[in-house]
């Protein structure tokens, strides 16, 4: 096992992945920008380094910088934790030739996913199903006009490098195509430096399902169960369950055990998400995560499972500490993202946060690095923390959240709370009966009103 983590990352999730390490007996290394001085993952660590200014590209995500840190400290591992670094597989390259051990995936399975025509091609090979469209990138207008014709529209481009929807356009008919390719080509180019393309069937209303997988990299790979993460704005997630309310039992240890199987072949490491786009009774591949998510709390509310620390273990060299069968789905659990934002505008409110009072009791879990006094920067996203609601049915866990909802004290920002104790009286949440544009539609439904 470890002696010594750095944490590369900031907010709740270095909190959690602090705990985790407390948890282990494993010492642990924070870094921190100088807006962060005070943060609180900066406290809690048995050590800290300052790695730079507030800029992210400065400090969370300047590779020597932490590298050097790994070094004066003896860090002998590196949980990235989510955003910043945690999917840049030349950062888990350099740690490896500097004998740091990273925690998550090879960096050739980071880079493989990273790649989105790759990663289609290695689902679609691995038995997974994915959405029909162009075989690979796009090699010409005349090419996507001819793969348009056969897979009927309406159809989307997509970026092969691309991320939060950007370079992503729909074509709703041939008289849109040509204009959809160069958006989305240009959009491509000046995001992510690459103007691949690739080609898929639109669908109009799928739910976004992701299953939770674990391997050890040797063979061994078991599913978690799924989430269901359809309520999003502008690609921003913003409540996630588990389980999805649109799965029965069978449709999930079917999708899980088909996902699984491809994991164990990839011999996939760490934790990761497979993504899917649910409709009409069908899974469609759209991506891979190769890294732990903000919303994986909710699989740890029903399993009892720790991701964090079986990464570790993992990291470590030792084995899946469970079987497939030893995972057991008990309850239902609902995480709210608790954002510094305005409720109806969503706009950024950085700034002190001058009281501050988290709920409790049974069922109820609060992952934040936030307290009365602490600030929130306006240089990173702007989540405060994590409500994880937990109770025996999702009936059971809607009640559970509103009562911690109505608890929640948090002063001196704006917060989405109010959104959320809206959002638990609405019948279409109730019944879980959502896809992807629910909450866009609900929200200008609303602005209207
Ligand atoms: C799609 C789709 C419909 N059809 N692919 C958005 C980001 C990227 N990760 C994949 N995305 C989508 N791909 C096909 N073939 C609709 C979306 C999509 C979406 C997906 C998941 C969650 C929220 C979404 C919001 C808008 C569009």
């Amino acid at each position: 096992m470890f002696d010594k983590i750095l944490i590369a990352n900031r907010g709740e999730i270095a909190l959690r992945i602090l705990r985790a390490c407390k948890d282990l007996g494993i010492a642990t290394v924070a870094v921190h920008s100088t807006a962060d001085a005070d943060a609180m993952h900066v406290k809690l660590a048995d050590e800290s380094v300052c790695i730079g200014p507030p800029k992210a590209a400065e400090s969370y995500m300047n590779i020597p910088q932490i590298v050097a840190a790994c070094e004066i400290t003896n860090a002998d591992a590196v949980h990235p934790g989510y955003g910043f670094l945690s999917e840049n597989a030349r950062f888990a390259e350099i740690l490896e030739e500097h004998k740091i051990s990273f925690i998550g995936p090879s960096s050739q399975h980071i880079a493989l996913m990273g790649d989105k025509i790759e990663a289609k091609k290695t689902a679609k090979s691995l038995g997974l199903p994915v959405v029909p469209g162009s075989d690979g990138a796009l090699t010409s207008d005349e090419e996507a006009k001819q793969i348009a014709q056969e897979i009927g529209y309406p159809v989307l481009v997509k970026a092969a490098f691309g991320g939060g929807g950007r370079g992503m356009k729909v074509a709703q008919s041939a008289a849109d195509l040509a204009s959809a390719l160069s958006t989305a080509r240009a959009e491509s180019k000046a995001g992510f430096g690459d103007a691949t393309l690739y080609m898929e069937k639109y669908l109009k209303a799928p739910r976004h399902i992701e299953v939770q997988i674990f391997g050890d990299g040797k063979g061994n790979a078991v599913h978690l169960g799924e989430r269901d993460c359809s309520l999003q704005r502008r690609h921003q997630k913003i409540w996630e369950e588990a389980p999805s309310p649109a799965l029965n039992d069978k449709q999930r240890a079917r999708i899980g055990a088909t996902v699984a199987h491809a994991m164990q072949e990839l011999k996939y490491r760490s934790a990761g998400t497979v993504e899917f786009l649910y409709e009409d009774g069908k899974f469609y591949f759209i991506e891979m995560n190769t890294r732990l998510q903000v919303e994986h709390p909710v699989t740890e509310m029903i399993t009892g499972i720790d991701l964090v620390c079986e990464q570790i273990r993992i990291a470590s060299g030792a084995p899946l500490s469970f079987t497939q069968e030893d995972v057991r789905f008990e309850g239902h659990a609902i995480e709210c993202r608790i954002n510094a934002e305005h409720p109806t505008s969503f706009r950024p409110s950085p700034g002190l946060i001058t009281q501050y009072h988290a709920p409790g009791g049974l069922g109820v879990r609060i992952d934040s690095a936030a307290y009365a006094g602490c600030h929130i920067p306006p240089d990173y996203d702007s989540l405060i923390g994590k409500l994880i609601v937990h109770a025996r049915t999702r009936d059971e866990c809607l009640m559970r959240l509103k009562r911690a909802l109505d608890e929640c004290v948090i002063n001196g920002v704006d917060t989405t709370i109010p959104l959320f104790s809206k959002l638990i009286g609405e019948p279409d949440i109730i019944n879980g009966s959502y896809d992807i544009h629910w909450l866009e539609n609900y929200l200008e439904k609303s602005e209207s009103a």
